[in-house]
């Protein structure tokens, strides 16, 4: 079920659903390598989300900025690699919203917990904004906040649930986005929490 959310934005409504087991298991193998973190940003604020990556680069925030680094600064080495079982749904999902051979280089894990949040933001770490952006929703639900271009726009809510994909690309892949702070609750995928596997092509 593709549901357009706005030019260049699909969501692909509960496409990853029959697959969560299999990225859930796939992950545990991930966390063991490299580890849940909250990062730090460059104003000096720990972010409420915890994160880490697999694939050959990973999002990194510290006091000196945003970036993509082959190496996991807590782990001390390149970051896992991306499971199979991850790139095989990011290209999928990213066909099945008409972005044919996506094949992502990095993949960042959002952990939010009760009260976590993401504010307002464009991704704008990437070399080449021409790729598309594959993000899966896993366990609790929350509510997507995504503007437009300028950050003044007017915003939409988008509640994501468990098993959700949404792909970001074209006009789309530029727009303001953020986490509203999560409701508290309990899912049988992931217990008291949300997690987001987002993929990108990064370098
Ligand atoms: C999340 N993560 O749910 C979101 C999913 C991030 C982040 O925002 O940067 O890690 S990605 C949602 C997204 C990506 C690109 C464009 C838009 C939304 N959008 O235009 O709304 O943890
Ligand atoms: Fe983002």
């Amino acid at each position: 079920l593709a549901l357009p959310i706005v030019p260049g934005a699909v969501l692909l409504r509960g496409f990853a659903g029959d697959q969560a087991p299999r990225l859930r298991a796939a992950l545990d193998g991930v966390l063991a390598a490299s580890p849940w973190r909250h990062m730090i940003t460059p104003g000096g604020f720990r972010m409420s989300v915890a994160m880490t990556n697999c694939g050959p680069l990973g999002w990194v925030s510290d006091r000196t900025g945003y970036r993509y680094d082959a190496i996991d600064p807590v782990a001390g080495k390149s970051w896992p690699a991306m499971p199979q079982a991850f790139r095989e749904l990011a290209s999928e999902a990213a066909n099945a919203a008409g972005f044919a051979g996506f094949e992502p280089d990095a993949c960042l894990v959002n952990r939010y917990e009760p009260g976590a949040r993401l504010s307002l933001h464009q991704d704008r770490d990437e070399r080449d904004y021409g790729h598309p952006i594959v993000s899966v929703s896993l366990g609790l639900p929350a509510v997507l906040l995504f503007g437009g271009l300028q950050r003044k726009d007017k915003s939409m809510r988008l509640p994501l649930v468990h098993g959700d994909v949404v792909v970001w690309g074209g006009p789309a892949r530029l727009n303001h986005h953020g986490i509203l702070p999560l409701k508290d609750g309990e899912h049988p995928s992931t217990g008291r929490c949300r997690i987001n596997l987002t993929f990108r092509k990064a370098g």
